[in-house]
């Protein structure tokens, strides 16, 4: 059995090589043809946060074009998603989704991605938002101890995911083991509701849901591992089941609940920025509503308004903005509520401020029927 998972392993690292040097290739053909003209652009650098909270930004931007630099460390680390339930991740950055990028439509991202030497594996990033060469995948792989600087126009706004994409089966391996984020490209002149007016948010949160695909011992006890090559047949068997053992809100089970739910104040409008990398998601905020939501996370869709529940595919991000009108503890949730109540998908909302009876009132207490 150990032979044989050995046998696997090696082929499996050797699949990675081999597409490592196709990408050297696509690399030569795809850096050779129209020049990008940045004369005279600023650049401007973006600092990166940990979600659910993004980086100072404007909602509006009228200038030139900008090159926006940002750079991002990619971590292989082990990670507890529950009390006692261990994961050797794959993260951009060190958290799970990794972070959130803003720029403004006609800007130029150019990101540094490294991957230090104490990691073991191949990583790149594949941005749905570029156009070509993979969405940028086939430009970035890097080796532990190489570093690698990618640029490309951000020319479709709206939120879009990110995520490493290694060659093969690797691909599925990285994204279940939480390699993925999400980027918006904001409208020059910010977003618009159903009727093409202005509309502006308070606050904006990115949450990031994944399944986990967690092995069991014999006894039924989830297995942890010393790393993620270790760890990789076993999570493959368990991936082929294609149902997950954990789901995560920003990876580990109360990331975005009690002391850590999200904040919102009545009368506040909240962006959430939602993003799901490898399986679908249908977003209900209990109590709210979506005021708007953009269809696939285009900001060119015109918006659905009111929305009970929203979907979000797997490989997309989705935004939608909603108006707190009533204070109180929201659960913001997978509306699969298997996925929610027992696997764990699932935030909470915060919301301060007054009570509205207009909206609703308790008319009578709970009390014995009376005949
Ligand atoms: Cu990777």
């Amino acid at each position: 059995m150990n032979i044989l998972r050995m046998i696997s392993t090696l082929w499996l690292v050797m699949f990675s090589l081999i597409s490592f040097a196709n990408g050297e290739a696509q690399s030569y053909i795809a850096n050779v043809g129209v020049q990008s003209n940045l004369e005279g652009l600023k650049r401007v650098k973006q600092n990166l946060v940990a979600p659910p909270f993004l980086p100072e930004h404007q909602q509006k931007y009228s200038g030139k074009p900008r090159i926006i630099e940002m750079e991002m460390v990619i971590e292989e680390k082990e990670i507890e998603i529950e009390p006692g339930v261990f994961v050797q991740a794959m993260t951009f950055d060190g958290t799970n989704p990794g972070p959130m990028m803003v720029v403004h439509e006609g800007d130029y991202v150019e990101l540094t991605l490294k991957n230090p030497k104490t990691n073991f594996l191949l990583h790149n990033i594949d941005f749905h938002a570029a156009t070509g060469a993979l969405g940028g995948g086939a430009l970035t792989k890097i080796a532990p101890g190489e570093q690698v600087t990618l640029r490309f126009k951000a020319d479709k706004p709206g939120t879009y995911v990110y995520h490493c994409a290694p060659g093969g089966l690797m691909v599925p391996y990285h994204v279940v083991s939480g390699m993925y984020g999400a980027i918006m490209i904001l409208p020059k002149d910010g977003l618009k509701n159903n009727k093409g007016n202005s509309v502006s948010y308070d606050r904006a949160y990115y949450i990031g849901e994944q399944g986990w695909y967690i092995p069991r011992d014999n006894n039924g006890k989830y297995k942890r591992y010393p790393n993620a090559i270790v760890s990789m047949n076993d999570t493959l068997e368990v991936m082929r089941g294609l149902v997950p053992t954990h789901v995560t809100y920003n990876g580990k089970k109360g990331a975005l609940t009690g002391a850590n739910a999200m904040k919102a104040k009545v009368g506040e409008t909240v962006l959430f920025i939602h993003s799901q990398a490898n399986e679908d998601s249908r977003i209900h905020l209990i109590g709210g509503h979506g005021d708007l939501v953009w269809p696939g996370g285009s900001f060119r869709n015109t918006p659905m308004v009111d929305r009970e529940t929203w979907h979000v595919s797997g490989g997309e991000a989705v935004s939608a903005i909603y108006t707190f009108k009533q204070p109180g503890l929201y659960a913001y949730l997978n509306h699969n509520l298997i996925q929610a109540f027992m696997l764990g998908g699932a935030a909470h909302v915060q919301v301060n401020g007054q009570w509205n009876n207009d909206l609703m009132e308790q008319v009578s207490k709970p009390r014995p029927i009376k005949h």
